[in-house]
């Protein structure tokens, strides 16, 4: 038995490495630091540096040293959590890679941001993978469950105490292959993971230190399998900001009531804004939608449009530039050739 075994090796891993260079080595990236990473193999954990690589990536490895290899290939991504960046440029960061199921961490302990729900839904239905909603701390504190079922249609939400064991089983019921722990800091990820994998295997904050501001307990993303379960768990460090961009179905995701309701406009383009005949206003003013969720899906679509004008931006000012290359390369090939003639 391979240690890649409780790590998701599966025939489609084995067939696409067989397609890469030979001599290399297959591995799966379990945590990355600055620059290098810790990649589990058929003979266990090996260092690895090359730095495109993210926690979740089945790689080939090229060994470099005794206990060195270097980043060969990376196998193409099934899913890929990705977030758009701070600031003016439209990279996005890659939290994770692979990852088959997301357990999204909201604490009953303190005020629920349903609007951040609904931000983290769409960066996970957006990813590939299937979002999960964890209610933790049950056992310190109530959430308005139904608001928070309401915006979340689709998705299986399980109420957990990882103090009291209480929803733990029933959540696994929900998880498959490779599950990532997303959620704001503090919200009891780490803890939720231990609960899941009976033993602890990742750093937990306390009480105190959760209260103040800022601080953040888990600092790397890290993949532990569940032994004999096919699950293998992925904590990440709490998420601040969560910018979404890249698809507008996965708005349409997150979203599904009001895109069901839109079905009914008069209007096939209707903006829901004050148009005759609008289903969607027409469930605001029922009650049956808040006008708050209307809002927050205006807003993503807004943003994610924005930030795919960006990306289309990027790219043609890299094809002008590619272009303006090419014209100065050929210029000196010519000015060259009448030299010789
Ligand atoms: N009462 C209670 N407290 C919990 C539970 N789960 C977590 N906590 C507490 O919540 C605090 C934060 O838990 P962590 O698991 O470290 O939170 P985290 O989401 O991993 O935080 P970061 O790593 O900073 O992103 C700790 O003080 C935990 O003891 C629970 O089920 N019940
Ligand atoms: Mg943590
Ligand atoms: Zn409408």
């Amino acid at each position: 038995m391979s240690p890649l075994d409780q790590y998701g090796l599966d025939q489609h891993w084995l067939t696409e490495f067989e397609k890469l260079t030979p001599g290399s080595v297959l591995g799966r990236v379990v945590r990355v630091d600055r620059g290098e990473f810790d990649a589990v193999t058929g003979d266990g954990i090996v260092r690895g540096a090359g730095t495109r690589t993210c926690a979740g990536d089945w790689v080939a490895l090229r060994p470099h040293s005794e206990r060195q290899f270097l980043l060969a290939d990376i196998l193409p991504r099934r899913t890929a959590i990705e977030r758009a960046c701070a600031g003016s440029s439209s990279e996005t960061q890659v939290l994770g890679a692979n990852v088959d199921t997301v357990v999204v961490a909201v604490a009953s302990d303190t005020t629920v941001d349903l609007g951040r729900v609904e931000r983290y839904l769409t960066l996970v239905w957006g990813s590939g993978a299937v979002p999960v909603l964890a209610i933790t701390k049950a056992d310190s504190g109530t959430v308005a469950e139904d608001q928070l079922r309401a915006c979340a249609p689709g998705v299986a939400v399980c109420r957990t105490s990882a103090l009291s064991g209480d929803g733990i089983d029933s959540l696994t019921t929900h998880l498959r292959g490779t599950v990532a722990l997303i959620g704001p800091s503090g919200s009891g990820k780490s803890t939720l993971g231990n609960a899941l994998l009976d033993r602890s295997a990742f750093v937990t904050g306390d009480t105190r230190a959760a209260d103040s501001k800022g601080r953040h307990t888990t600092t790397h993303r890290e993949l532990v399998p569940i032994p004999d379960t096919g699950l293998t768990l992925l904590d990440t460090p709490g998420l601040r900001s969560v910018g979404v961009q890249g698809s507008e179905d996965a708005v349409a995701s997150t979203f599904s009531d009001i895109e069901e309701l839109a079905a009914s406009c008069r209007f096939g383009d209707c903006a829901h804004v004050h148009e005759p005949g609008c289903a969607v206003l027409a469930a605001v003013d029922s009650g049956e939608l808040t006008a708050r969720r209307l809002g927050n899906y205006r807003k993503l679509l807004r943003e994610n449009a924005w930030a795919t004008s960006r990306h289309d931006a990027r790219a043609r000012s890299e094809k002008l530039r590619e272009f303006k290359q090419i014209s100065k390369s050929l210029r000196q090939k010519y000015a060259a050739e009448r030299k010789v003639r």
